[in-house]
């Protein structure tokens, strides 16, 4: 073409739509025939137009037919990975986490209250003692816990009548460590009435120069206290997953589908669950489908319902029809997992989102993609194949948060990471939750379905998740979308546009041609 035969360049934009986008449609790329199954490392997603900052991309997300979240981000229901910590944690950041079963219905009901009594910067369950108490004992409590200020109430419990505080000064010069507290504590104490707000109890602990503020009810009964030292961390967490008018965090938990676990879900509905999961690793059963009837019979929308897990849309239906709140798809992609390898059965997560999302989307029922998530990129891929918040295990294993002690292998800080279906997880005392998670709680061998390993330490996720959620807003932004609303819209009105990664292109796409590099993720 000369440069006299060039088209008018004012004319670009509709010379385009002659022509027609680039890319494909969403269902052009999922079209079996031609592809096959696809995983997140299988496509990406083509650039739009940006006409606004990522930091307003918003990311609230209905992830069951009555509850909202801010952010869209789920933490596995796996003893390695969500306990209370997580699960505060998780909620505090707008997102929330599902406590996991492998474990006696007393300690998971305890997890659950654990988060739903949790208020930000009050410590609602402190080391107490009684006037009994000796001097060596706080000594004690200074060496293995390392602070002192404890307060004493008449029974060494909470709820106990507040007769002073043991500080540190009380007890320093001291030289006959049996002496009892109730002669040296201090019985000159400020305190606060239950209800105050944290802005106002921060506020006496400022004037007050004291390091321990007592919290006490109308009959002066220790209800929770607040440290001085923790000042600085009761930052505020406008994204917090609660309830409309509702102080409480949001909290999820995993059960089984036998009888035995009816109890289980009677018990922790009683501690206030707001969402609980029936964790399967193939949830089209019977069982399932007699527990989603059962829970949606005796708790109507009070008690969310999330089923699973499923891959395909004839697994979707019979869950939907049972009454379903919402839908858990993945078999065998989670990071741990060797359920494609012993089973054969299973499907790449890609395919599985898209075909069950896309289905169940018809119902109003949203979608969870769990498992197979290893970095923001995927997550973004998740969420525009119409899942509407992801689940992740490995991702959030190895932080401050999730359950278990740190440890060093060949100078890395590691914690350790298990599938539910690992001989590990399975023989665990109260293993049931995880055997039942694959039907095996009464075989005489048993087939592990996962592996259990280690992975690197990732910090605390009030840093991790705030870069997931910043990352994933550029990724938005690059993709030309406001809101997750939008992103899922787009893709199903084919204005997102897809297109397939050949295995060159996924080398492309990664670092290449270094001699060295260190792969920092967020600063
Ligand atoms: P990743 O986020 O680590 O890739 O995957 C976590 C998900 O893997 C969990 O939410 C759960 O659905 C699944 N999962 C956990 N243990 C498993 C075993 Cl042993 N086998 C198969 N899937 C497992």
């Amino acid at each position: 073409m000369s440069s006299g035969e060039y088209l008018d360049a004012s004319k670009a934009t509709e010379v385009l739509s002659k022509m027609g986008p680039d890319g494909l449609s969403v269902e052009e790329l999922m079209d079996l025939q031609h592809s096959g199954g696809l995983t997140y490392n299988d496509f990406l997603i083509l650039p739009g137009y940006i006409d606004f900052p990522a930091h307003v991309v918003g990311l609230e997300s209905k992830i069951t037919k009555k509850i909202t979240i801010k952010t869209p981000f789920m933490s596995s229901p796996m003893d390695t990975v969500t306990e209370a910590d997580m699960a505060i944690n998780m909620a505090l950041l707008g997102g929330i986490g599902v406590i996991h079963h492998n474990c006696s219905i007393e300690q998971q009901v305890e997890m659950v209250r654990k988060v739903k009594t949790f208020e930000n910067g009050f410590i609602v369950d402190p080391l107490i003692l009684t006037p009994e108490h000796t001097v060596n004992d706080v000594r004690e409590i200074k060496l293995t816990k390392g602070f002192c200020g404890i307060p004493i109430t008449d029974t060494g419990k909470l709820k106990g009548k507040l007769l002073g505080i043991v500080t540190a000064r009380d007890i320093q010069f001291l030289d006959d460590g049996s002496q009892p507290l109730k002669d040296v504590m201090t019985t000159d104490l400020v305190t606060a009435k239950e209800g105050v707000t944290l802005n106002e109890a921060n506020q006496i602990l400022k004037t007050s120069k004291k390091g321990k503020l007592p919290i006490v009810n109308e009959q002066n009964e220790l209800v929770a206290i607040l440290a001085r030292s923790d000042l600085l961390k009761n930052q505020d967490f406008p994204l917090a997953s609660k309830k409309d008018h509702s102080k409480q965090l949001l909290c999820a938990a995993a059960i089984g589908t036998r009888p035995e676990d009816k109890l289980r879900l009677t018990k922790l509905a009683e501690a206030g669950l707001d969402i609980v999961v029936l964790d399967s690793s193939q949830g089209n059963s019977i069982y399932q489908i007699e527990m989603i009837k059962f829970i949606k019979n005796k708790y109507g929308d009070s008690v969310q319902v999330i089923a699973g897990n499923v891959v395909t849309r004839g697994q979707a239906a019979s869950l939907i029809e049972a009454g379903a709140d919402a839908l858990r798809i993945g078999m065998g992609s989670g990071s741990i997992c060797i359920t494609q390898e012993v089973m054969a059965v299973g499907r790449p997560q890609g395919t599985s989102v898209f075909k069950v999302a896309q289905f169940a989307r018809q119902f109003g029922v949203p979608c969870i993609a769990d498992g197979g998530i290893a970095n923001i990129g995927h997550i973004t891929k998740a969420l525009a194949l119409g899942a509407s918040a992801v689940m992740m295990g490995g991702l959030l294993a190895g932080t401050l948060e999730s359950p278990g002690e740190y440890f060093y292998h060949e100078g890395k800080r590691l914690k350790r990471y298990r599938g539910m279906g690992s001989l590990d997880a399975m023989e665990r005392t109260h293993g049931e939750g995880s055997q039942s998670r694959y039907f095996s709680e009464n075989d005489v061998i048993k087939v592990a379905q996962g592996v259990a390993g280690a992975v690197v330490d990732k910090g605390s996720i009030r840093k991790f998740v705030p870069y997931l959620i910043t990352g994933l807003q550029h990724g938005l932004q690059d993709i030309g979308v406001k809101s997750l609303d939008d992103l899922r819209e787009d893709v199903y009105n084919h204005v997102v546009r897809f297109e397939k990664r050949t295995a060159a292109a996924q080398v492309e796409g990664g670092v290449h041609g270094l001699h060295s590099y260190e792969k920092r993720l967020y600063s």
